[in-house]
């Protein structure tokens, strides 16, 4: 079904910061299909080119699909503008990432963009984090080690860290750099900041999906087609 909030976010988005020459991130999931679906269609009306470089193997299918010139981080380590959704973003643009699994590759290209634009609807919006996005906080881990990393994090900062199961595979889902993801419940009342920057240092911990002091600009989309931009 079509999503006229994400829609009208992305169509915004892209429409403000898409310019020739430009090498442009190309987030996971599905606000961003709307965001590559206008990219393609600028690039064909206004004979731009641009290079896109992927978040995950469902971003490179649809910079493939559209016939979208793609690059990678080793040709184009400098991106200008990366795109991408969110899950949960509060008030200081801090966002919940990683429900389509793809939050390392995701985390990656943002920081090595100069611009990380992000594109949502109003759903996503949240005075604080934990209270829209119901699914924990993802954390990418090692396969070898994620039993005494979901034990570590249970034990010191309290809540359930969740083996995430894939749905159509036996098993735990397997992200698209072979690895597994826990998905932190995490109790309402943490730092979730100061949280996070002690699990990533649990060895064997790859990536969580809170991207903090990340995002440039918020582009936030109601049912009605309006957007708010949010910087
Ligand atoms: O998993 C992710 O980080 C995705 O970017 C996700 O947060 C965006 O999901 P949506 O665009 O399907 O709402």
């Amino acid at each position: 079904a079509q999503n006229l909030g994400k829609q009208a976010a992305a169509i915004r988005a892209i429409t403000d910061y898409v310019k020739n020459g430009q090498v442009i991130g190309i987030g996971s999931g599905s606000t961003i299909v709307y965001g590559v679906q206008e990219l393609a269609k600028r690039v064909k009306s206004e004979n731009l080119s641009v290079k896109c470089i992927p978040t995950s193997f469902q971003a490179q299918q649809l910079i493939i699909e559209h016939a979208l010139p793609l690059t990678t981080l080793e040709q184009c380590p400098v991106i200008d503008v990366a795109f991408d959704g969110a899950d949960e973003i509060d008030k200081n643009l801090t966002c919940i990432k990683g429900g389509g699994g793809c939050l390392t590759q995701e985390k990656i290209v943002a920081y090595f963009s100069r611009a990380f634009v992000v594109m949502a609807d109003s759903s996503k919006r949240s005075d604080k984090l934990g209270t829209t996005w119901m699914k924990g906080l993802p954390i990418e881990v090692l396969p070898l080690a994620y039993k005494p990393i979901q034990q570590t994090i249970e034990k010191k900062y309290g809540g359930n860290a969740v083996l995430r199961i894939a749905q159509k595979k036996a098993g735990p889902l397997v992200t698209d750099s072979g690895n597994f993801i826990l998905d932190w419940e995490f109790p309402l009342e943490v730092d979730l900041t100061a949280v996070a920057n002690g699990v990533i240092n649990i060895p064997g911990v790859l990536e969580h999906g809170l991207f903090v002091g990340m995002t440039e600009c918020l582009y936030l989309g109601h049912q009605d087609g309006s957007v708010d931009i949010i910087n």
